[in-house]
């Protein structure tokens, strides 16, 4: 077998952005429906989602900031026929609330939204490659995959190592979400490995779909970004999630299944044909010569229901150095009497999951987003860590940096009336601009430039 040089997986978490609120703009989201209205606190979700980054990186993990998008998106309100400078958020919020809320949402913190991304180990011209995700399903969400490439094209700069691609046609054939259907399995993260693409519906094959809340992901985009990446048949397999899940309120994959490396941890219920794919799966894997576990949570043990509550399997997956699996939780998991129950059980079975870790990220939580949801894993070597802007590498520095910076520009409520205040833009700005500073990331915003 050939030497593959030694690979890490990055953890990039997007940083939350000062306009998070809670504006009820996913169909489909649960929590976010249920939340609809409720006041937000940014400093708060902010700070929650940093301690997480700073816990991992002093545990040993590679962790990196993705940085927030330009909210509200004047641009979004300009391209819908909002005119005015100092007016525009103002008409807006006279004539199309609902519009503004879009175009203040800060989506952009569940980067695992952000892209797919597959490790040069897979694909055919060796270097990493990334594809946006159009998030065509939602307004609020379709609108950051241009901001989202040039953030990226600031972090992965080398074109010789990453290659940054367009977002698929916006369209429904193609709804893509990126890294939240994406899993990949292989034995060391350096070796070729095999990329599992979940979607949610197919525009053109024939099959079964969710009948009360939409599916996001299809088949054709999913075959796209495996094109696009160069990645190889038989380093690839596609599976279609239980359109009963997604009708449940399981609206990526990740809210019901998580993988790493030889390791699936599932609900039983989370693909159609679920038996098929890990046979498939195993079989992949096996011709790699590399080892497959899958632990499936039947329905008795945890129910849809609570998976969808919990986010149980919202959870990363994360290999430690000396080799052991950490289950990153949130906090909502430790509330649940039978999830609980299911984690505690879960260190006396012999399964390759070897300690829990709990997380209170519950500002991001009320809106359908827990740890993996924050994250975009990016697998590199040395070469490729080299090559990353070295000022998004969280440590001590960066993080009392990125915290004293929120303390300086975030507000501590936010009500959807909030909103309509002009301020928000100039405060959003200022802090976005000084951020660019701290994170050495050039002018990737529209208003810089
Ligand atoms: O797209 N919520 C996000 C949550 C994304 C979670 N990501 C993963 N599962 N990977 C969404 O539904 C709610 C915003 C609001 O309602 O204000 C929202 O966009």
């Amino acid at each position: 077998m050939m030497q593959a040089s030694k690979a890490y997986e990055a953890n990039f978490d997007g940083l939350v952005g000062p306009t998070h609120n809670y504006a009820g703009l996913s169909f489909g989201n649960v929590a976010s429906r249920s939340n609809e209205k409720s006041v937000a606190n940014p400093k708060a979700a902010a700070k929650q989602g940093l301690r997480k980054m700073k816990r991992l990186a002093d545990l040993g993990f590679q962790q990196g900031v993705l940085p927030p998008l330009e909210r509200p998106s004047v641009r979004l309100l300009r391209d819908v026929g909002f005119s005015g400078d100092a007016t525009v958020i103002a008409r807006a919020a006279r004539e199309a609330p609902e519009l503004l809320a879009a175009a203040s949402s800060a989506s952009a913190m569940w980067t695992a939204n952000a892209a797919t991304v597959s490790p040069s180990a897979d694909t055919e011209d060796g270097r990493v490659h990334f594809t946006p995700a159009n998030l065509a399903a939602k307004l609020h969400r379709a609108i950051e995959h241009g901001e989202t490439r040039r953030s990226l094209a600031a972090i992965f700069a080398d074109e010789a190592r990453f290659r940054i691609h367009h977002a698929l046609p916006g369209t429904p054939a193609f709804g893509d979400e990126g890294a939240a259907n994406h899993t990949r399995f292989a034995r060391e993260y350096g070796e070729k490995g095999v990329e599992f693409f979940v979607y949610g519906r197919s525009e053109y094959g024939q099959g079964p779909q969710p009948q009360r809340y939409p599916a996001r992901q299809t088949l054709e985009a999913s075959r796209a970004v495996a094109r696009l990446h160069g990645l190889a048949d038989d380093a690839t397999l596609f599976a279609q999630q239980s359109p009963e899940v997604v009708d449940a309120g399981v609206f990526h994959n990740d809210v019901i299944a998580v993988g790493n490396r030889t390791t699936l941890f599932c609900h039983e219920r989370a693909f159609v044909d679920q038996h098929r794919i890990y046979d498939e799966l195993r079989a992949k894997l096996e011709a790699q010569g590399t080892p497959f576990t899958a632990i499936e949570v039947p329905e008795s043990e945890v129910s849809v229901a609570d998976t969808v509550s919990s986010y149980l399997f919202n959870s990363q997956l994360l290999s430690a150095a000396d080799g052991r699996q950490l289950l990153v939780v949130p906090q909502e998991c430790r509330e649940n009497a039978r999830v609980a129950a299911y984690l505690d059980a879960l260190a006396s079975r012999s399964t390759p999951i070897d300690e829990v870790l709990v997380f209170d990220l519950r500002e991001s939580m009320k809106n359908g987003g827990g740890p993996a949801c924050l994250r975009l894993r990016v697998v590199l070597n040395d070469a490729e860590r080299a090559a990353v802007n070295p000022r998004v590498w969280m440590n001590d520095a960066v993080f009392t940096q990125l915290d004293a910076w929120i303390d300086r520009h975030y507000r501590d409520r936010l009500a959807p009336a909030d909103l309509a205040d002009p301020k928000l833009l100039a405060e959003s700005r200022a802090a976005l601009d000084e951020l660019t500073t701290l994170l050495g990331l050039g002018a990737v915003y529209d208003f810089q430039r």
